[in-house]
């Protein structure tokens, strides 16, 4: 079932696009017997073309640690042990449905986690699972990341998953907010070799300005860095843009007709002058002038906001700015600017108005947080569980698909505590930590190499549209289960179908698609009979039919034989290294569904917010705030335990500035105590003047020190947990995510008393 591209009696090569970050760059892996022994970038990748990061060149190390789990785990007498797949999902059945029977669907809570939009299975079947168990308790990583991006395209353009990306291969001008793509390799924005793309934009005379607290490695390639004080870019942005409105320099241009409340914006924004928010932000009035004339004099220009924008109390405002600006310079949906990608299984609709965006139509039981996108806060998923009160039952049930919230999300011991106390978890996850261990069934999926691979997310955020599929580079282990069968045993089994075929999900899902398909005048199979569409699907198993249907009903796909040339499954196996689809184009007003059919500017919610603004104008946080970092060698908490991928510069230390380091008595490499809202930690610090004053850095993922976990390598370094110092009470409220960066901390040596 490989791509085997070249063979030798002991070893061979397959090809298989890289889920370990959101650049989706294309491996080439050498394979001897069962065990992938290397990994290099493959050069005939369309899109990546054979570009890989260290991460990537250690699929291998990665693929078989030693640590992953083989089988399933179900607690009996209180201990996790060893069994057999179907003794598990009876168990998952047993725990799951009397859960919802007794205390209704709200108390079976699903959690989903990061590698969801790295796997086919976290594209195909988290909708499912939610839908079967009818539960509005959905948690996911999207709160502690990029929701407040989601509601501002929501509110935008009516589509909550329409979110332009920079157009970095065309750009003159690139406006880089809060991310560090050299690190991080980029995000809600793929595009291989992001660092090479970056050094190209300065070699064709293009220019680069970074705004981070840090001078990090995309800093130093930058024209311009701004040492923004955390925590303010919605202000700083909300002066550039008034700067472009009071200085004339706003210029829609192409966009005007598809323009609602344009008039609107000057007033809402009047108070935001560059002198104003010059001593919240801490950057002077001339260079946030020099930001907006720069922006408005590019031939084209792109902005582009990442973590650092999104995780601040104000993530949704900033996040909304960052669009405003593109529009207000005309850049959004042109070349050079920021594009809307148009993914190969993106459902091809006509532009117009549509059923627009709605936040809050429930809300959390305990603090009342309001949904965005259906789902509540995961900093909320503790007191969900541990909190009684309010309509409805606590959450009693887990499922949890690939997420690590003990770590990722605020106050992990909180967490732990509540997660002990439920009546059934489980936890489809390749390793015992911080989290599954509180599970009563561990659902290990297969490693990487014995999965297939296709980009559903990120084809949708990719700086060129593009397509690649790669099935597994090696045949499942004996006594395996795919991660697509494992989650559609869950959906069975959260539905109350426990032990149905899982083959019937896919079934189901193809038939309803085609039914709506052949009743919609603007598809090409309109009017067809669904059968013999079914039938002409082609595809291994159920996942790839499903894929399969997705092409062809795609925008590039061949309808059926409506359009002969295009896109099917076969054709795509038949590419290896990709199919390229072209560079983004401009695609207003199609990808719009707002109830006008515009762009709306000022949208109601976000004009309720900006008095939250105002008020920030004046201020002025007294001492230390904490932000995080990334390092290229880890990724959030599950790589800690792959010895290729630790060590030397991968630690987990404190950033403090040489200044704040002398005023606080700290020594380089000595220990220090950091002191949130939420508790204290211990972690050696690292004077550095790559952060500004006033700003220390922790990176995220760590505090692999917890009893009852198998992750050995990363037990022996364990480092501390950074989200042990949030309480999970400060969150961007439009969109509930949780506020990571510019979190007030106090530190000091330790070894003083507290
Ligand atoms: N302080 C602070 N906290 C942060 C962040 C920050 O910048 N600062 N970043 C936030 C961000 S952006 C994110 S996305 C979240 C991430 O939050 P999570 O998604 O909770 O964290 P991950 O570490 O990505 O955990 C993923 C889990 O998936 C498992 N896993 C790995 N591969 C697979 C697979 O193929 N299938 C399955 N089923 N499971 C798999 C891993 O073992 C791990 O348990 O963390 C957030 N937390
Ligand atoms: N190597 C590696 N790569 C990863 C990950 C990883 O953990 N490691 N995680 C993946 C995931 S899940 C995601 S979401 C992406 C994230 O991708 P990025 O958004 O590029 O993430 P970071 O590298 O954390 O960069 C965020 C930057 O924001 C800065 N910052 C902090 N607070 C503020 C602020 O208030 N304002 C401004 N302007 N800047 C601020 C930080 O100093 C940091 O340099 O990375 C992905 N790729
Ligand atoms: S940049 Fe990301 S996708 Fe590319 S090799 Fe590294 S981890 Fe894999
Ligand atoms: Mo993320």
């Amino acid at each position: 079932m490989s791509r085997t591209t070249g063979t030798s009696t002991d070893s061979r090569t397959a090809l298989r696009v890289c889920p370990l970050c959101e650049a989706t760059c294309g491996l080439t892996l050498t394979i001897e017997g069962t065990r992938v022994t290397g990994a290099r970038g493959d050069r005939e990748d369309v899109f990546s073309r054979g570009f890989v990061c260290p991460k990537g060149a250690a699929f291998g190390e990665l693929d078989g640690d030693p640590d992953r789990l083989r089988v399933p785990l179900v607690r009996r007498d209180g201990v996790l042990r060893e069994a057999g797949w179907d003794e598990a999902f009876d168990a998952v059945a047993a725990g799951l449905r009397p859960v919802a029977e007794r205390y209704g669907p709200h108390s079976v809570g699903v959690v989903l986690g990061n590698p969801n939009v790295h796997t086919v299975a976290g594209g195909l079947y988290p909708p499912l699972l939610v839908g079967a168990l009818g539960t509005r308790s959905v948690f996911t990583a999207s709160t502690l990341d990029q929701m407040p991006k989601h509601v501002s395209s929501g509110l935008l353009f009516g589509d909550a998953n329409a979110i332009p990306v920079p157009d970095l291969d065309r750009t003159d001008h690139l406006l880089l907010i809060g991310a560090n793509p050299l690190e991080s390799n980029g995000s809600l924005c793929t595009a291989p070799d992001f660092p090479g793309r970056l050094r190209a934009l300065r070699a064709r005379g293009g220019t680069l300005t970074v705004v981070d607290p840090r001078r990090t490695r995309t800093a130093r390639l930058a024209d311009r860095h701004v040492a923004v004080r955390p925590g303010t870019d919605a202000l700083l942005l909300a002066a550039v843009a008034r700067t472009l409105l009071a200085e004339g320099l706003a210029d829609p241009a192409h966009l005007v007709p598809h323009l609602q409340g344009l008039d609107d914006l000057p007033s809402a924004l009047a108070e935001f002058t560059p002198e104003a928010v010059a001593g919240a932000c801490d950057v002077d009035a001339g260079t946030v002038r020099a930001l907006a004339r720069e922006l408005a004099a590019a031939p084209t220009a792109a902005v582009y906001g990442r973590i650092g924008s999104c995780t601040v109390p104000h993530g949704t405002l900033a996040s909304w700015l960052v669009d405003v600006l593109n529009v207000l310079t005309g850049n959004l949906d042109r070349p050079g600017g920021a594009l809307f990608p148009l993914a190969a299984t993106a459902v091809p609709r006509p532009g117009g108005p549509g059923r627009g965006f709605d936040l809050g139509r429930w809300h959390s039981r305990v603090s009342r947080h309001p949904e965005a996108k259906g789902e509540l806060p995961t900093a909320a998923l503790a007191e969900e569980i541990d909190t009684a009160g309010g309509e409805g039952a606590p959450v009693r049930a887990l499922v949890c698909v690939a997420a690590n919230p003990v770590l990722s999300a605020p106050d992990g011991l909180r967490l732990d505590k509540a997660l002990g106390s439920l009546d059934f978890m489980v936890c489809v996850d390749p390793y015992l930590n911080e989290t599954s261990r509180h599970a009563d069934v561990v659902l290990p999926p297969p490693p990487p190499a014995q999965s297939p691979h296709f980009d559903f997310a990120f084809n949708t955020l990719a700086v060129r549209n593009q397509v690649r599929y790669t099935r597994a580079a090696v045949p499942l282990e004996p006594g395996r289960r795919a991660e697509t069968e494992i989650l559609a045993r869950l959906v069975l089994a959260a539905g109350g179908r426990h032990g149905a075929d899982p083959g019937a999900v896919d079934t189901a899902v193809v038939e309803r698609t085609l039914r709506k398909a052949v009743g919609d005048p603007h598809s090409p199979v309109h009017g067809r009979d669904p059968r013999d569409l079914a039938a002409a699907l082609t595809g291994a198993d159920g996942p790839e039919r499903r894929l399969d249907l997705m092409l062809r009903l795609g925008p590039y796909g061949d309808g059926f034989g409506a359009r002969p040339d295009g896109l099917t499954l076969e054709r795509l196996l038949a590419a290896p290294h990709g199919i390229d689809l072209g560079p983004l184009r401009p695609r207003l007003p199609q990808p719009l569904r707002t109830r006008s059919g515009r762009i709306e500017l000022l949208p109601g919610p976000i004009a309720a917010d900006l008095p939250r603004l105002r008020a920030a104008l004046r201020e002025r946080p007294a001492g230390l705030v904490l932000v995080g970092r990334r390092h290229l060698r880890s990724n959030n908490s599950w790589m800690h335990n792959v010895p290729a991928l630790t060590g030397g510069s991968n630690r987990c230390t404190l950033h403090l500035h040489p200044d704040d380091a002398a005023r606080l008595g700290v020594a380089d490499g000595a220990p220090v105590r950091i002191k949130g809202a939420g508790g204290e930690v211990t972690a050696p610090a690292e004077v550095t003047d790559t952060v500004r004053r006033g700003v220390v850095s922790l990176p995220h993922g760590w505090g692999h020190d917890r009893p009852g976990t198998r992750t050995r390598h990363a037990a022996a370094d364990p480092g501390a947990n950074v989200n042990q110092l949030l309480d999970g009470r400060l969150l961007d409220p439009l969109s509930g995510t949780a506020v990571l960066n510019g979190v007030p901390v106090t530190v000091t040596p330790a070894g003083t008393p507290s």
